[in-house]
This record gives C-alpha cells, sequence and structure tokens, in this order.
C-alpha cells in the first residue's frame, strides 16, 4: 500500500475535525499508522490534545501569525513528519480554506495518493449556501467525494436529497456519501470508501490565494486563548463541563457564532464542546468524569458580529465571574509557536 493523504475541505464548524477524529480511529483499528495535520485560526492550536486521544500522531499548524504562510509551514510539517514518522496515511485538516486543490497539490508530495474531501454541514447548508455560495461551491468543485454530514440531526429525507441534489449540480463527478460523525451513522462505508480511492489529483489551481478561507469570506472576527485554571479544592468534572456551558451561551448571547469550541484537558481526560449557529446549543464532542485540582482550557471564537476585541472582553469578564463562583485561579498561558507535534 502506498501512502494516503485526505484533504478536509469545508466551512468551518461543518465536522472535519469529528469526521478525522472517527476516521483515525478506525484507521487504528485497522492497523494503518495515521499522521493528522491540523491548521487552526488563531494562535493557538484547540483540537490538537482532542484529535490525540485517538492514538495518531498529531500535528498543528496555527494561523493568524505574520512568520507562518500555510504552504510553507505545512510543507515543513509533512516532510518532518514523513521523514520521522512514517505514516501509512496523513488526514488533513486546513481549517476552511478555499482551494483544498492548493494543499493537495503540497500534500501529494509525500503520500503516493490524495483525495479532497468536501465535508457539508446538512444544518447549516441552505443558510452557507445563501450567503456564501460561490465559496461553496469553490470548494465542491474539487472534492472527490462529497460527506453530507450530521445527518443524524436532520429529520427529513426530503431534505438530504435535496442537499445531495445541489451537490450534485455543482460537481457532478463527485461520490455523495450520507454520514454523522456523531452518531457514526453512515460512517463504515465512508472509511470503506475513502480507503478504497486511490486517486492522483490531476486538476490543481495554481497560485490560488490562500488568504480566502472562510474566516474571510464570512467577514468574521476571530479571538483564541490559552488558560490554565487552578480550583481552590477538587472540583467536580460535571461544574467543569458547566463553566464550558456558561462561557458559550454567554458568548452567543452577544454575538453571532460561526464556531465557538473550547476543548479542556486534564489527568481525566479532553472535553472538546463547541457551538456553530446562534439557534444552537453547545455540543459536547468528548468528556471528562471524576474530580479536577487544575486543567488546561483553550478556546477560540469565530463570529460574526463581534469585533476581536470585544469577544476577548465579553471571555474575560466572563471567566472572571465564573472564577469567583466555581473557586478558580486563571493563568493565562503564553503563546508557544513552534509547530511542533502535540504535546500534552
Ligand atoms: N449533530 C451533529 N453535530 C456534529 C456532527 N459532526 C460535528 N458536529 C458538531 O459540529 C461542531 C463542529 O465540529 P468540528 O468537527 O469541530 O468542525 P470543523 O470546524 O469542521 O472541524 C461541533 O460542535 C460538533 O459537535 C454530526 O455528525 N452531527
Ligand atoms: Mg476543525
Amino acid at each position: 500500500m502506498g501512502r494516503n493523504g485526505i484533504v478536509f475541505a469545508g466551512f468551518l464548524g461543518s465536522g472535519k475535525t469529528s469526521l478525522i477524529l472517527g476516521i483515525a480511529k478506525e484507521l487504528a483499528k485497522r492497523g494503518v499508522r495515521t499522521a493528522i495535520v491540523v491548521n487552526e485560526i488563531g494562535e493557538i492550536g484547540v483540537d490538537g490534545e482532542f484529535l490525540k486521544t485517538t492514538g495518531a500522531q498529531t500535528y498543528e499548524i496555527t494561523e493568524g501569525c505574520i512568520c507562518c504562510t500555510l504552504k510553507k509551514d505545512l510543507e515543513s510539517t509533512l516532510s518532518e513528519l514523513a521523514s520521522n514518522y512514517n505514516p501509512d496515511a496523513i488526514l488533513v485538516e486546513p481549517t476552511g480554506i478555499a482551494f483544498p486543490s492548493v494543499v493537495a497539490k503540497v500534500l501529494g508530495k509525500y503520500t503516493s495518493s490524495t483525495l479532497i474531501i468536501g465535508v457539508v454541514d446538512a444544518v447549516r447548508f441552505a443558510k452557507l449556501y445563501r450567503e456564501m455560495r460561490e465559496f461553496v461551491e469553490r470548494q465542491l468543485r474539487e472534492a472527490k467525494i462529497t460527506a453530507i454530514n450530521k445527518i443524524d440531526a436532520i429529520r427529513s429525507k426530503a431534505e438530504l436529497e435535496t442537499i445531495a441534489e445541489i451537490t450534485r449540480q455543482i460537481n457532478p463527478n463527485s461520490k455523495i456519501l450520507f454520514v454523522s460523525a456523531k452518531t457514526k451513522e453512515g460512517f463504515e462505508e465512508f472509511v470503506r470508501e475513502l480507503l478504497a480511492e486511490e486517486i492522483k489529483e490531476e486538476e490543481t489551481v495554481e497560485d490560488a490565494d490562500l488568504e480566502i478561507n472562510s474566516i474571510t469570506e464570512a467577514r468574521a472576527s476571530w479571538f483564541s486563548k490559552e488558560l490554565y485554571l487552578k480550583f481552590e479544592r477538587p472540583t467536580s468534572a460535571f461544574f467543569v463541563k458547566k463553566i464550558v456551558e456558561e462561557i458559550l451561551n454567554r458568548i452567543k448571547g452577544f454575538g453571532d457564532p460561526l464556531h465557538y469550541k473550547i476543548v479542556v484537558s486534564c489527568r481525566n481526560g479532553v472535553l472538546k464542546a463547541g457551538i456553530t449557529e446562534k439557534t444552537g446549543v453547545p455540543s459536547f464532542d468528548s468528556d471528562i468524569s471524576g474530580w479536577i485540582n487544575e486543567c488546561k482550557m483553550k478556546v477560540l471564537f469565530v463570529d460574526r458580529s463581534l469585533p476581536q476585541e470585544k469577544i476577548g472582553s465579553l471571555f474575560e469578564d466572563h471567566i472572571f465571574e465564573l472564577s469567583n463562583t466555581f473557586k478558580f485561579k486563571v493563568d493565562v498561558l503564553a503563546k508557544k509557536h513552534d509547530h511542533a507535534e502535540v504535546r500534552t
């Protein structure tokens, strides 16, 4: 078997990381050596620790730093992992990038086959398609497989068919699969298809603008931060979950979320929670239990109506209030920027 590379395209919050997590677990079961490369908005890699729980070698490339260009960092990360880890599969999530084929082209230098998967958020498809039609179409046009995700949240078969029909018109050559990263419905077939595909990408966009992404297209702002929380006394995971929920709901109350996410990691495990719509409620992708003395908290808020400073001040005010209620001390962790493999 050669080395397979898979690029996950798709709008912010459509479920790319969740799908990668599920696939990495499946590949691990099959004994496939897997590496994951995620490219994050902001200076903090939020999902790395969450993804690392699959056992796959995980690398984060963070953006929002002037020393970075995605292409350069992707090259150096891939070259490092190819020689140090020699994986059979490399799963890449370039956060909301407009031209996945550019990423596939770079990836192709280190793999024998590359495949682009367009991830569609079934819940928000109509809204995103209405508001960012060109962006959505551009991404889907480059996909060999279109994964219509979050089918667990859609009750009507007709609605899913309509989404499929629109994506089919955008790209008649793409294979359409219905999946749920949450309930794993349709997942078996999805993984089977991924492993069966052996496609060398031919069409690539030369000199495409890597600055165009979900954030710029939606004219959104982002705020990210990494904190260290130390509780005065052992605190139930239930309350830590409550804190996370409170923060997400509070900021949502003021803003218009495209994707908010919070990852809490501690000795008990990793908790990830997120929200992708103003009308939505926080969803929990992984959980922790037991008693907690201290934890690391990484947050990323991508919002369409609040400027960065406003998100920052709302977050800071609220965490201060919560620290009084739930009795914890907060330290802001220094920003790291070493493009390194994720370590806990
Ligand atoms: N209901 C449902 N929610 C999902 C599914 N996949 C992802 N989500 C939620 O969508 C949000 C964004 O997921 P994430 O994987 O972080 O999206 P990404 O930005 O594309 O990487 C999270 O809050 C997930 O809980 C799914 O299949 N069903
Ligand atoms: Mg993600």
